[in-house]
């Protein structure tokens, strides 16, 4: 399948705050959704009509053997300047509940991103007779570039009072989506794709019964809940079966709120109620609406449906999330107390051409946080959230395993109550994007049998900004004997002056001339 995006400005109310400048494809918000099969390639070409590079993710895609594709703008390659354009191909080797959003400027945010649904080739390990697709997205009064220059000025309140958007579903202000028709009798599998840049949405279906599936293109064993909480750039696919006769219609929940936004009347969270149509004109019934929070979707209760046990455990990282005032005068987030900054070559392309020096993690740059990882090595990645605020994090390359949550037992502040420890009872489910709760710890695996290199990154895009980032440089020497990147991407380099060898700056061994310095901490906030 070809697709071609001319990726612009659009002036446009989605709403009703008035016209706000988001970022849209061939004049239009939203890009429509992009469905194809397993085994179909995607050749995706982006024109760039913005005034800054732009650059495409293909989000949950692991690129296996095409690292140079993962559309991460200075990390596997330079954005695409102003009036070029550049051509994505991807292979399509997994089925799942995909997207497409812009990795360059933040550009997701403002409206450059869409689902990606690949379906089965043959047939389908679950099986239903139709499917409905759910896209949840927030929008705000500014761009997010105003939203985080806000964020990340210390004299500024938190949460900012702009900080609260709107909801939209399937792209239209989420109180005006279109209907969904139901047959009687049939089974239906709900796509639920939520990709804002802050916010969560709860979704349930009341009256019916709802199984999780899938969760970020990973089959799971189906689980019967009340509904599914889906942080940002996270997907569940749930299978509901209609009920026999048509002499009723219902109607669907949607709620979008963020923990740390404080509750304010109709603005936070926000109730969206949508239809659910069996016959035009039937009566709506009122079904019983119970939040029994015990059922809600939680990944540490699902089961990977392929039976894959927990990986055994050759390394584990263990990494501290936490906030400072900087030198720079900003607020800065940080993994163990490194705050990630770019570099000034795509960090892929400082592995691929730095021979064996590209094992030394010091090449990367002080910033970059490069953890180098060996071919096949099981990593296991405890994560530590001591802040109040709650984190998803997201790996490209992988779907990790989650296997534990427990108490940052010596972060728990006396007023809160230290959670419990919650480990998967079986074999874990695996998704690429997961949520760090706060004052808590969760435990995630992965083999690296990818090489490449790969970012993790909280996916709240104020967060990514605020430099809650690292890369892993996975299995380097097999990468340079195995992957070499297409001279048209090297071009979109240098078409801009930026080098596409040597390390962080583009110097030879550890000469970092250039790189501006780490900023140091100047107060600790967590
Ligand atoms: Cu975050």
């Amino acid at each position: 399948m070809i697709v071609s995006w001319d990726v612009g400005y659009v002036d446009i109310d989605r709403a009703g705050y008035g016209i706000v400048r988001g970022i849209g494809a061939n004049g239009v918000l939203p890009i429509p959704p992009v469905i194809l099969t397993v085994g179909d390639t995607l050749a995706l070409t982006v024109h760039n009509s913005l005034n800054l590079t732009t650059s495409i993710h293909a989000h949950g895609l692991f690129q296996r053997g095409t690292s140079y594709m993962d559309g991460a703008a200075m990390i596997t390659q330079c954005g695409i300047p102003p009036g070029s354009q550049f051509t994505y191909e991807y292979e399509l080797k997994q089925a799942g509940t995909f997207w497409l959003h812009g990795h360059d400027h933040h550009q997701n945010s403002d409206g450059l991103r869409t689902p990606l649904v690949v379906h089965d080739r043959g047939q389908s390990p679950v099986a239903y007779d139709e499917e409905v697709l759910l896209s949840f997205e927030d929008w705000y009064s500014e761009t997010f570039a105003e939203r985080a220059r806000l964020t990340l000025d210390p004299t500024k309140p938190f949460p900012s009072p702009h900080g609260i958007g709107f909801g939209l579903i399937n792209g239209v202000n989420g109180n005006l989506t279109k209907p969904i028709n139901f047959q009687p009798g049939r089974m239906y599998r709900l796509r639920l794709v939520n990709m804002s840049a802050t916010m969560w949405f709860q979704f349930s279906l009341p009256g019916h019964t709802m199984r999780v599936v899938e969760i970020d293109g990973e089959y799971t064993e189906p689980l019967e809940v009340y509904g599914v909480d889906i942080a940002p750039a996270q997907r569940y696919s749930v299978l509901v079966t209609a009920h026999s006769t048509n002499s009723f219609n219902y109607r669907y929940n949607v709620t979008m709120y963020a923990s740390f936004i404080p509750a304010e009347s109709g603005l936070s969270p926000r109730i969206f109620i949508g239809d659910i149509i069996y016959q035009q004109g039937a009566p709506f019934i009122q079904a019983s609406s119970y939040d029994d929070s015990s059922r809600w979707a939680k990944d540490i209760d699902l089961h990977a449906l392929d039976q894959e046990p927990a990986l055994p455990v050759d390394r584990s990282l263990e990494l501290t999330i936490g906030r400072s005032v900087y030198s720079t005068g900003q607020n800065l987030d940080h993994f163990n107390n490194i705050t990630y900054a770019f570099p000034l070559t795509p960090t892929l392309y400082t592995t691929l051409s730095m021979g064996d020096m590209a094992m030394d993690e010091r090449v990367y740059g002080p910033q970059a946080h490069a953890i180098v990882l060996k071919h096949n090595e099981v990593i296991e990645l405890v994560i530590h959230n001591p802040e109040s605020l709650l984190h998803p994090l997201h790996l490209h390359g992988h779907a990790f395993q989650i296997t534990e949550y427990g108490p940052t037992k010596p972060f728990v502040p006396n007023n809160v109550t230290a959670v419990p420890v919650v480990k998967n009872s079986g074999v874990p489910a695996k998704r690429d994007t997961v949520v760090v709760p706060s004052y808590q710890y969760v435990k995630v695996r992965f083999r690296a049998d990818n090489p490449g290199v790969w970012m993790l990154h909280c996916h709240m895009d104020i967060h990514f900004v605020m430099g809650l980032v690292l890369t892993f440089i996975e299995a380097p020497g097999v990468l340079q004997k195995t992957q070499k990147v297409p001279p048209e991407m090297l071009e979109l380099c240098t078409k801009q002056g930026i080098k596409t060898t040597g390390n962080a700056a583009g110097n030879q061994g550890l000469n970092f001339t250039g790189l501006p310095p780490m900023p140091t901490i100047v107060l600790r906030k967590v």
